[in-house]
């Protein structure tokens, strides 16, 4: 491609051609790292390795409550309901998507200070919910989600401009080595790896099955991993991980004879608020990528 028709955006991806590593050309920490409940330190630990684990961050009991409302919106679902994702081999249900809306519980998690006031202090400013769901990754048959970074999805088929934004999972089941737990790639969140291959028509109807498409190449991820390694946070029920919106991360199957069930709310700076997609696929429905931007806590962020 020669420079005249090179793309003005930072962050294309899913073009012909071999894969690619830039630098991140956006700050990990948007805000004063003084301005919220993290110390320096705690900061400074976020920017260099783009996540942390909290243990313990919801009670027993706050956590059984949050399990109870999973199971319930589990049973509730049926296959073919907007926001109901099967799983690809069994019939059981795998995510399901837009908590925050259809549960009042939810709600309320999804605004609790105790991850709203962290978000915020590294995103400098009020936030809004981009996405939610539940993933159940059932016992045995629970399938693994391949290396990937949000952000390469967010920015390509939702129009996410900046990597401003923070995925925070709530484990509900405990993580362990068997259930398949979230892995990452620590400091991989600084590099942007474009993804080979042009986006398939409705791609999400597959992507959230098994994604094929804007997921690394092994040789990018060789890399990433020889340079940072890779950590699976662990931990009991309850236990909560921020991860930055671009950190490559994955997850393997559950073989364990229980569920690993994980509720996940992706924060994204009102300042960053979605667009057109920058891929050339329709924006994907607003159950997958909000369009409403209203700040989620009800106590104004002050810079
Ligand atoms: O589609 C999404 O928004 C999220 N789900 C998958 C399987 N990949 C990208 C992103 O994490
Ligand atoms: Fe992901």
């Amino acid at each position: 491609m020669s420079s005249a028709t090179m793309p003005a955006d930072p962050y294309w991806s899913r073009q012909e051609g071999p894969w690619e590593a830039i630098d991140r050309a956006d700050p990990v920490i948007w805000g004063a790292a003084d301005n919220g409940p993290l110390t320096q330190a705690e900061v400074a630990d976020f920017e260099s390795n783009g996540f942390r684990y909290v243990k313990s961050l919801f009670s027993p009991e706050e956590n059984q409550t949050f399990l109870d409302e999973a199971s319930r919106l589990a049973q509730a679902a049926k296959p073919g309901d907007t926001g109901v994702i099967i799983e690809p081999a069994s019939r059981e249900v795998r995510s399901v998507f837009r908590i925050h809306q259809t549960s009042e519980l939810f709600a309320n998690v999804a605004s609790d200070p105790r991850i709203v006031n962290v978000v915020r202090q590294i995103l400098g400013s009020d936030v809004y919910i981009h996405q939610s769901r539940i993933n159940f990754k059932p016992a045995f048959d629970g399938k693994e989600f391949f290396w990937h970074s949000d952000f390469e999805t967010w920015h390509v088929e939702d129009g996410m401009p900046r990597m401003r934004a923070v995925s925070v999972s709530i484990g509900l089941t405990e993580n362990n080595e068997f259930n398949g737990p979230l892995m990452v790639v620590p400091g991989s969140h600084k590099t942007f790896i474009r993804c080979p291959g042009a986006t398939p028509e409705n791609h999400f109807e597959q992507s959230l099955k098994k994604q094929e498409y804007g997921v690394p190449t092994r040789e990018a991820m060789a890399m990433l991993v020889e340079q940072g390694g890779i950590v699976a946070p662990k931990g009991p029920a309850g236990s909560t991980l921020f991860f930055e919106c671009n950190i490559m991360h994955g997850s393997a199957g559950n073989l364990s004879p229980l569920p690993r069930t994980n509720l996940f709310m992706v924060y994204n700076s009102v300042e960053n608020a979605v667009t057109d997609p920058f891929g050339d696929r329709p924006a994907r429905p607003t159950y997958l990528a909000e369009r409403t931007f209203d700040p989620i806590s009800a106590t104004p962020f002050k810079k």
